[in-house]
């Protein structure tokens, strides 16, 4: 017999009241996971991705094992950028690396446009794959054109973002040139994730925070606010996260998304007070899941009392799960959130 299908996740996305607060993981499928590591010892990073029945396996792995209510498909942000002409690898222990990094306004006329159809279809076969065998809803998501450009133009993971911010003062029209691009190809990517039974999209700007608030209004919230208006139409909730960005909540709190993703540094009692309106997701530290468990269950505790002042909360980390915590551990909390929440409910 099928489970009944489970939807308290989209609720909250929509600010709904639910039984118990909804929870998954960013990186929920990763390295902590032996099946994961098994996996992948056969196959490398975009081989799983390109295999609709593989990266169908790996993205339920973590609903099956911990019993998480949402699941998201497994990917990367950096998988369209090949189509193009990005040359991408995934290096153990570094991430994406990039052969042919951006340097100038002919490297960003020479982009290509992407065609889901054509140039991701693995995408849309994944997709429809996991519709069928899921009963938790399914996450779409991309990299925002700042993360994207990010690692365009360092070639790589960066501390500082030097080369992308030099890029972005030297010539801001060129800037908005590569920013109007992957703009466009977030839309088109998206777009086909939820023709294709997406349920709800997440963008990740993980480096936007590198920005000073001046910078960010000036040179990227337009660009966002484009991206989400031409999403919202198709109907499923969106999804904002960033990391190190608390200075730009009050500004990621005017774009038209529904559910803002906080990370560690700024509590939810924090955002609330600063005038955030939307739907909250986060914000556990992952590194307290190497803690003791009474140190976690503190700290969930503290973020469940918060988050649940207002209909629709959704618990997740501050940023991604690390390949050292344990399973048991991500199991423990995901009981503990869905326990908690569901005595305490208002
Ligand atoms: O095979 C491996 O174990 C490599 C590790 C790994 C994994 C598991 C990478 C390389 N990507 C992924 C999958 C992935 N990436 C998912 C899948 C689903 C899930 O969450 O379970 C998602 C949503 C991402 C998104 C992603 N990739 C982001 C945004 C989220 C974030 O961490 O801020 C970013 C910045 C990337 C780039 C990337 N890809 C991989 C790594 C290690 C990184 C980060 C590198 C860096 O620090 O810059």
């Amino acid at each position: 017999m099928t489970k009944q299908f489970n939807d308290r996740f989209i609720k909250a996305c929509r600010g709904e009241q639910t039984d118990y607060v909804p929870v998954w993981y960013m990186r929920q499928a990763g390295r902590y996971q032996p099946e994961y590591r098994e996996i992948r010892s056969k196959y490398t990073f975009f081989e799983v991705n390109h295999q609709p029945e593989v990266a169908a396996e790996v993205t339920r792995l973590p609903v099956e094992q911990l019993g998480v209510d949402a699941a998201i498909l497994f990917a990367d942000i950096m998988t369209p950028l090949p189509s193009l002409g990005i040359q991408v690898d995934i290096e153990s222990g570094i991430g994406p690396v990039i052969d042919n990094p951006i340097k100038n306004e002919e490297d960003i006329d020479k982009l290509g446009i992407l065609q889901p159809e054509k140039d991701v279809p693995y995408i849309m076969e994944t997709i429809q794959l996991l519709r069928e065998q899921l009963n938790v809803p399914l996450i779409g998501f991309g990299g925002a054109p700042f993360t994207l450009a990010s690692y365009m133009i360092e070639g790589g993971p960066s501390k500082n973002y030097n080369k992308t911010k030099a890029f972005m003062h030297s010539d801001p029209k060129v800037w908005g040139k590569l920013m109007d691009k992957l703009a466009d190809m977030t839309v088109a990517y998206l777009s086909a994730q939820i023709d294709a039974g997406a349920q709800a999209i997440q963008v990740f700007d993980s480096w936007v925070g590198a920005l000073s608030k001046e910078d960010y209004a000036k040179y990227i919230k337009p660009v966002m606010h484009r991206v989400f208006e031409q999403l919202k139409g198709k109907g499923v909730p969106l999804i904002m996260f960033g990391v190190g960005a608390s200075h730009l909540i009050k500004e990621w709190n005017e774009l038209p998304v529904d559910v803002l993703g906080l990370d560690w540094r700024l509590s939810v009692k924090e955002a609330r007070e600063m005038g955030v309106t939307k739907t909250l997701q986060g914000n556990l530290d992952p590194a307290l899941l190497l803690a003791p468990w009474s140190e976690i269950e503190k700290k969930a505790t503290e973020i469940l009392n918060e988050g649940m002042e207002q209909p629709g909360f959704i618990f997740n980390l501050g940023h991604g799960l690390f390949p050292q915590v344990k399973v048991e551990t991500v199991q423990r909390l995901t009981e503990f959130v869905h326990e908690y929440s569901f005595k305490n409910r208002k």
